[in-house]
């Protein structure tokens, strides 16, 4: 072992001269020493300050080369206007000599003006004028500089200030109106120009061109391209694009696959209209209006996904201006240009209403769709709508604006950048003193159905029904907020009174917990890992789960082990040691192809490809007579009372049914390319049901042979028995039964949102007719529920793992829609063993 080195030992830890001097300096006083000592420190602190300016000289050489003075590449891109020249179509040709002509004086134009600014004249790389289109010519312009790091922000300050003004260039002199610079990414800039993925298009009157993503639909779009469509019409135009079909990658933030639509020819930031990505059903109005001649769509695909792409095509309308008007009627319609297409950019439309007599005007929304990204809704400072000083924009639920005079001026505005679908609106006239006849007035001028009012649901959207309540045997009074809700709002875990009060007295005593069996546990014992509820509930939400003895509660993994954790199956987390939790199998269901919502009025339709697990089930005799549900390629759901035999027809034999699946509209259900029919194989009800209780209200049917699933037919997930749909989550009930009692049936499927009711409640209101195989969903005050021939149709639930879940089918109910009358739905999860058993699912 080597000894330590000996040479500083005895100094009392100091490691070097100078601090050696200072630490004895003090000690040792003469005159001698001092000078000395002095001279001595002169020298060390000239060394050290001389060291450290070298040290600070080189490491600012090294940040002025390696990073101040390192050169970026900027690209900016935009246009000018130029006023005294006329287009001519030989503009839209860049190998025709009145192009080359053109270019080179605009371009001459452009390097004056920045040679003329010190802050960008020394780090032009190149100016290229990519092309022009009227209006009287737009001159668009990509221009390439070099500049080191520390000038770059002064460039970016000079670009967005120079002006670019009226010059002579060859006796000749361009009249510049409008000059417009923004900086965009060079990458990007460089493989949109130069790549093979680049398309110049002009319609030709009354011809749609169509244009789509490479190999759409039948191969998905390539990873990391850049692709642009240049698409023009003739002067005095419009372009009006549609895409007929948008499947792209699901949105990711900030990222991933998206198209861009520019009202303009180049990919000018402030021109964006829209920036689109996800899918749309193909009902979904994706359609845009430019504000001039020309539009450009540009693709930009990252590393990952594969998917369809797009299949659009443009046609050329005639340029108008035409919007707003002068209203004289007592009622009528008012809609932003073009709708339900996006509205152009750079608009504005005044409508000036005035309703005939002494009556008022109120307008109605039912439609509003202004919203822009990152743009506050509070002070609308872009597109909005305007009436009286008051700006609405955003999306909004309807609303009604009222005013006590018979006239009214409505304006519209849109900028130059972001357009959306606009608005719908009605106007209507009304009596001063009676602005809703037969219906009750909402603070907000909104009229509602008198059911409405004091039903514990605030449809006014203010609250102004259910102000000044007396409540009826059905309902409780909130103790603060005064407010009537009905009874089985109690205890629902939902604080339906908004002061809590409703959630109050069925809680366990202050630091206890609430297991789902209603057992009360001290707070501490949560997530212990010791299962004291008995039933799992206090580990059940604890990240992790743990495996504990088996209750309808818990979870069972294929092993026969059960975990505690609340609804594990397909939550990405493998939580049973076996991964039966996550199994590809089950997993692969509940899925909606389509990301994006169609817009409608009302929205009772179901969208097409919305409920994509939603069956028909026809019999010669009588046409649709119920609805069913996809479990698997084979297997469908559905209610056992669809399938009970009665006179005339044998409904328990297979070969009366057959199945649409893919359905959307019944009226065409032999034409519709998406629609899939089968026979049906065999039909096993529940050997349990009643039909005098309707107790386990479940059949199912086999296909003759497997559907294949497509974008319109795809399985909808089994709940496992432990699932929980908690009371109060909304729910969607779906099918094409009667619309209303004693009515016929829809032709389109219809939707309807609804929520999960407190079991012991609306057992009261159903006089006790309830079994642990049903639950109840609906609305006291009734007007939304299922009808006759929804039957065995699906009660959908929305799951936080993005699934659909199969929570319910449906079953019965006392008629349709009746206040105080939920729906009867076959809870599925208390079936899921049958489910099992009989079918392998
Ligand atoms: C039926 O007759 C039926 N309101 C289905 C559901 C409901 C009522 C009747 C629920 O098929």
């Amino acid at each position: 072992m080597k000894e330590p080195d000996i040479k500083y030992n005895n100094r009392p830890q100091s490691f070097n001269g100078i601090e050696e001097m200072v630490e004895f300096l003090p000690a040792t006083n003469t005159k001698k020493m001092e000078k000395m000592t002095l001279k001595r420190k002169l020298v060390i602190l000239g060394v050290v300050v001389g060291a450290a300016l070298v040290s600070l000289a080189a490491g600012l050489l090294v940040w002025h080369f390696a990073y101040r003075n390192v050169p970026v590449n900027k690209v900016f891109t935009g246009y000018l206007t130029v006023s005294n020249v006329e287009f001519v179509d030989a503009f839209e040709n860049p190998s025709s000599p009145e192009f080359a002509n053109l270019s080179s004086k605009v371009k001459e134009v452009l390097l004056n003006a920045y040679r003329n600014d010190p802050a960008i004249g020394p780090h032009v790389v190149s100016c290229n004028i990519t092309a022009f289109s009227e209006g009287s010519v737009i001159s668009y312009y990509l221009s390439e500089f070099k500049v080191p790091a520390y000038l770059e922000t002064a460039l970016d300050k000079a670009m967005s200030e120079l002006k670019v003004k009226t010059a002579s260039v060859r006796r000749f002199s361009l009249s510049v109106d409008t000059f417009v610079a923004y900086p965009t990414d060079p990458q990007v800039a460089r493989t949109f120009r130069d790549n093979l993925c680049s398309f110049f298009l002009h319609s030709s009157p009354g011809v749609t061109t169509p244009f789509s993503t490479v190999g759409f639909p039948n191969y998905p779009y390539r990873a990391n391209s850049r692709c642009q469509w240049a698409l023009r019409a003739d002067a005095g135009h419009m372009i009006l694009l549609h895409f007929k079909a948008f499947k792209m990658e699901p949105c990711k933030a900030n990222k991933g696959d998206y198209v861009t639509v520019y009202d303009s020819l180049t990919a000018l930031e402030p021109r964006v209209m829209v920036r689109l990505c996800g899918s749309y059903p193909p009902s979904y109005n994706l359609t845009f209006v430019s504000s001039q001649n020309v539009m450009l769509v540009t693709l930009v695909t990252d590393n990952v996904g594969k998917h369809p792409g797009f299949l659009a095509e443009f046609t050329q309308i005639q340029r108008t201006t035409l919007c707003g008007g002068v209203l004289r009627e007592a009622s009528g319609v008012l809609t932003t240009p073009f709708y339900p297409a996006h509205y152009p950019p750079n608009r504005e439309c005044t409508w000036d209403i005035q309703v005939p007599g002494n009556q008022f005007v109120k307008i109605r929304f039912l439609m509003f769709y202004l919203l822009e990204p990152s743009v506050p809704i509070t002070t609308c400072p872009n597109d909005y709508v305007e009436i009286r000083n008051q700006r609405f924009c955003g999306e909004r639920t309807p609303f009604v604006v009222s005013s006590n005079s018979s006239k009214m001026m409505v304006k519209f505005r849109s900028d130059q950048s972001y357009t959306d679908t606009g608005f719908m609106a009605e106007y209507l006239s009304y009596e001063p003193q009676n602005p809703c006849p037969d219906q009750f007035t909402c603070k907000s001028g909104r009229c509602i159905d008198l059911v409405r009012r004091c039903d514990g649901w605030n449809d006014c959207g203010d609250s102004s029904d259910e102000a000044l309540c007396t409540c009826s045997a059905l309902q409780f009074s909130c103790k603060t907020s005064q407010l009537c809700k009905p009874k089985f709002f109690l205890c629902d875990g939902v604080n339906d009174c908004g002061d809590g009060t409703d959630e109050l007295d069925c809680k366990c005593p202050e630091k206890y917990l609430k297991c789902r069996n209603g057992k009360c546990i001290p707070q501490e014992q949560k997530c212990d890992r010791t299962d004291n509820c008995g039933d799992g509930t206090d580990e059940s939400e604890c990240g992790d789960a743990l495996t504990t003895a088996c209750t309808e509660n818990t979870f069972k993994c294929d092993s026969g082990n059960c975990i505690t954790k609340l609804n594990p199956e397909c939550d990405t987390v493998k939580d049973c040691a076996d991964g039966s939790d996550e199994k590809e199998t089950s997993c692969s269901c509940g899925k909606r192809p389509y990301s994006r919502k169609t817009r409608i009025v009302g929205g009772v339709n179901a969208d097409i490809g919305e409920w994509p697990w939603q069956v028909s089930l026809h019999t010669k005799r009588d046409g649709h007579t119920c609805g069913a549900s996809l479990v698997s390629s084979t297997v469908l759901l559905s209610a056992a009372h669809c399938f009970q035999d009665a006179p005339g027809v044998r409904y328990s034999d297979a070969s009366v049914w057959t199945a649409y699946l893919g359905l959307h509209d019944q009226a065409t259900r032999t034409s519709s390319p998406d629609v899939v029919e089968r026979k049906i194989k065999k039909i096993v009800a529940h050997r349990g049901f009643s039909d005098y209780t309707y107790d386990n209200d479940i059949a199912y049917l086999e296909l003759d042979s497997p559907v294949t699933y497509t974008d319109f037919i795809q399985p909808i997930c089994i709940p496992e028995s432990s699932r929980v749909f908690p009371v109060g989550k909304s729910i969607w009930v779906t099918g094409w039964g009667a619309l209303s009692e004693g009515g016929s049936g829809a032709s389109v499927l219809q939707k309807a949102e609804i929520r999960i009711i407190n079991q012991t409640e609306c057992n009261k209101l159903l006089e006790g007719q309830l079994t642990a195989r049903m639950i109840c969903a609906g609305y006291v005050s009734g007007g939304i529920d299922a009808c006759q021939g929804d039957s065995g149709g699906p009660l959908s639930s929305v799951e936080t793992n993005g699934k659909v879940y199969l929570a319910g089918v449906v079953s019965w109910g006392e008629g349709c829609a009746r206040r105080n009358k939920p729906g009867i739905y076959t809870k599925v999860a208390a079936m899921r063993d049958w489910i099992k058993q009989n079918t392998g699912l």
